[in-house]
């Protein structure tokens, strides 16, 4: 019997656990043919590293600021919705990481964990950034910011690649709605989900044709524009701005030149536009055609980042930080021990490997330990003319 029993509550384990990974689907699922996904990953197998040798890097320091605020490693975790999908304690466990590892988190706009909860539980010191996607009701998202400012959040992310969802056919096959009928953990995912959406079902609907993403940004503004970061700062209270979702080097200078603190290059995990750059690309190409910006505002990278040497990569290109979506999400599952893991391979991936380039700190990666000459082949190559030189000229 203890034998049996022993294989019995393994095997339900196991299951429950699959069961769990499969409702991840959303997680996974990314625009079209996830072709842009898929560049994601590849974009750094196209680089390679010109390490340095015979330098004394027998101490390394991985700690950076972020917008000011001191994180021990140059990432942080991106914001990613609906943490209950993974495991019921869902978005706490990854604040609860972040600040173990005294690295920022940005908690995703459509969390299923309210902000204030996951702020009121906050660590002494702990950094948290809030994204923002903004309501078609505009006084929403106003009393929304002073809500955020109030709570002690650091900085507003503005996701801006969104103004529709992209075409997610994983998410939409997952039939994650039938599912979610039938598991209370899930349901509560799904109703605590950006509660203040105007458009919002309060039951997941029935047409299998809708997928998650879909359902959550019903209630987005298609119509946000430049001029709205300085209304998005004011409505916060003058909190930082960073504006996530920059694909071009025209848009990385339009948003320095209307105020933004920060910019974040990102296809939002190939989820939105098929065909999108990967964040090293857009790099590349804001240090061609607009590499004052690299001066102007932190610039932070995420997509596709799975191992200390694609941070390296973008840290030597100009990046500040990176940010990590998905492997925090999957390894959700497993509560806080996955999300530690996680946090522990990449800090220790990063100590070997700034240490095997020649760094001892993250200040000496620089463009000339990276070879991206095969990546530069996918760069923009004009016409060019600068977005702010025109918005200038029309002052
Ligand atoms: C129009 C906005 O960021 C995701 C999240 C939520 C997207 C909502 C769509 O799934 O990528």
């Amino acid at each position: 019997w203890g034998q049996f029993r022993l294989r019995l509550v393994v095997a339900l384990k196991k299951y429950y656990t699959h069961s769990r990974l499969d409702r991840t689907a959303y997680y996974r699922s990314a625009a079209d043919d996830e072709l842009t996904h898929n560049w994601n990953h590849d974009s750094f197998a196209s680089v390679r590293l010109r390490p340095r040798v015979m330098r004394d890097v027998t101490q390394v320091d991985l700690s950076t600021t972020i917008l000011g605020h001191k994180s021990t490693l140059p990432f942080f975790i991106a914001p990613a919705a609906m943490g209950r999908l993974a495991h019921p304690e869902g978005e706490k466990c990854l604040a609860r990481v972040a600040a173990l590892h005294g690295i920022p988190y940005a908690i995703s706009a459509n969390a299923s964990v309210g902000f204030e909860e996951i702020a009121s539980q906050a660590q002494e010191g702990q950094t948290l950034f809030y994204q923002l996607y903004v309501n078609k009701d505009r006084a929403k998202t106003e009393a929304q910011l002073k809500r955020v400012a109030k709570a002690g959040y650091k900085a507003i992310i503005v996701t801006v690649d969104a103004p529709v969802a992209g075409k997610r056919e994983r998410d939409e096959r997952s039939k994650l709605d039938d599912e979610a009928t039938a598991d209370p953990n899930i349901q509560k995912a799904v109703a605590s989900t950006a509660p203040d959406a105007p458009d919002r079902p309060q039951q997941p609907p029935s047409e299998p044709a809708q997928g998650l993403a879909q359902i959550m940004g019903n209630y987005v503004d298609s119509a946000l524009a430049w001029t709205d970061l300085a209304w998005i700062r004011r409505a916060s209270g003058g909190l930082p701005i960073v504006v996530k979702g920059i694909q071009c080097a025209e848009d990385a200078a339009l948003a320095a030149h209307h105020g933004a603190n920060g910019i974040i290059l990102s296809n939002h995990g190939g989820r939105q536009l098929e065909g999108a750059p990967s964040s090293l690309e857009t790099l590349l190409e804001i240090r061609k055609f607009e590499p004052d910006v690299l001066d102007q505002v932190e610039v932070y990278c995420d997509g596709g980042y799975r191992r200390g040497t694609d941070i390296i990569k973008a840290l030597a290109l100009g990046a500040r930080a990176v940010g990590i979506g998905r492997p925090f999400m999957y390894s959700l599952v497993f509560g806080d021990d996955g999300v530690n893991q996680v946090a522990t391979i990449l800090r220790d991936e990063l100590a070997q490997n700034v240490r095997l380039i020649g760094a001892t700190q993250l200040g000496e990666l620089h463009p000339a330990l990276v070879n991206a000459a095969a990546l530069e082949q996918n760069v923009y190559d004009g016409p060019y003319q600068s977005p702010v030189l025109k918005v200038m000229a029309k002052l």
